[in-house]
């Protein structure tokens, strides 16, 4: 790689042009909030382009009419709410299975951070769900604008639901966002509205939002009960839902745009830091071995800036010459540890296996 300073659009790479599905540089997670340039992006269906002066939200209701809302209406609706939120793939880490599953190639950049800007979605629940509505309401369903045709299915829009607590939910709410890091929302993460689920994983967060119905019984869509679901050979299917703890090692990490898989190292005292986040609380530890999960130190942790988004953490290692491999394994607060190995699934969803990294340290 040529030398000087990286800019933040180096800092994602291309999986796939149309739909586009792009991954964040591990070098790019150092920072607490990811440049809307190097955000990762996952969609299904091409992006579509909608006119925000045409452009409007259905809402209904069980046993009443429809309404509907400009984006100035809903921007009135109450005061809207900036928040750091992660977004993470569920197929993060799916190319690290073996034996290999279909599905977008993800490494392991399939998540970012970034400031998110909207209205919290129980207010406009409250808004439309008037009488015995939310009584009725068991989900909430999210329907997009972008569409595709699936197997079996014909041709669908990318829709999905969340049960009513979720979604009513006043304690870290889902967001019905406009801007990402105080801009309008670029065309492929939504634009020009997208729910924002704060502690899921991302699939939950639908983008170029056009209906949200309350629904009477569970939605039976195609993204809903045939992919996102935990399927393992002789067990229950489960849904995909919180994010399982994770942790990353993004320093030392591969320079932006390279695919060394062993990063030289200097000998000497060295710094190894990174990431780790939960859906189902706080990162309660981390532990780094050095020697391929031999021997195991904790690391020191600063608490995360919000719930559900990355803390960071850090250890001190006297790198001695020759090969390693550096570990990273973090704990949750609900008691959850990421397994040392991977828990293998026919679609490859949340493999949150511990971060392995190889590295050569040089001889003097
Ligand atoms: N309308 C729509 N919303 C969507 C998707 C999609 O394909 N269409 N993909 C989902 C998935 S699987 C993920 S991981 C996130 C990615 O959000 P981002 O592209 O802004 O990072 O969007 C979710 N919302
Ligand atoms: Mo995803």
């Amino acid at each position: 790689m040529a030398g000087g300073a990286t800019s933040s659009s180096d800092l994602r790479r291309t999986i796939t042009d149309d739909p586009r599905n792009a991954e964040t540089e591990l070098a790019a997670l150092r920072r607490d909030v990811v440049p809307t340039e190097a955000f990762y992006i996952r969609s299904n269906f091409s992006a579509p382009e909608l006119a925000p002066e045409e452009w409007r939200l259905t809402v209904s209701a069980p046993g009443g009419p429809p309404s509907s809302f400009t984006l100035q209406e809903l921007q009135s609706l109450g005061p809207a709410e900036t928040r750091l939120v992660t977004l993470e793939c569920a197929g993060n880490g799916r190319t690290l299975l073996d034996p290999p599953v279909e599905g977008t190639g993800w490494t392991l950049g399939g998540t970012s951070t970034g400031h998110f800007t909207g209205l919290p979605l129980h207010l406009l629940l409250a808004r439309v769900a008037t009488g015995d509505a939310l009584d009725r309401t068991v989900e909430v369903l999210f329907r997009a604008a972008d569409r595709g045709t699936q197997d079996g299915w014909g041709e669908i829009p990318f829709e999905r639901s969340l049960p009513l607590d979720a979604a009513a939910a006043r304690s870290h709410p889902p967001l019905l966002a406009w801007a990402l890091n105080g801009e309008p929302l670029p065309l492929h993460h939504g634009a020009p509205l997208r729910l924002v689920v704060p502690g899921w994983y991302a699939v939950a967060s639908v983008k170029w939002l056009r209906e949200i119905h309350l629904l009477d019984e569970p939605f039976q869509g195609y993204f809903q009960t045939d992919r996102y679901r935990y399927l393992v050979p002789g067990e229950a299917p489960e849904p995909v839902r919180r994010m399982r703890v994770r942790s990353l090692i993004t320093d030392p990490a591969p320079e932006p745009g390279a695919d060394e898989t062993v990063l030289e190292l200097p000998p000497g005292p060295a710094t190894i830091s990174g990431v780790a986040w939960s859906g189902h609380g706080e990162v309660a530890g981390v532990r780094i071995s050095t020697d391929g999960g031999e021997r195991w130190m904790e690391a020191r942790l600063e608490p995360a800036p919000t719930p559900y988004t990355p803390a960071r953490w850090s250890v001190e290692w006297d790198a001695g010459p020759g090969e390693h491999e550096l570990v990273s394994r973090a704990r949750d607060t609900e008691g959850n540890e990421q397994p040392l190995t991977q828990w293998w699934n026919t679609l490859g969803y949340g493999n949150n296996e511990v971060h392995r990294i190889r590295v050569r340290v040089r001889t003097g």
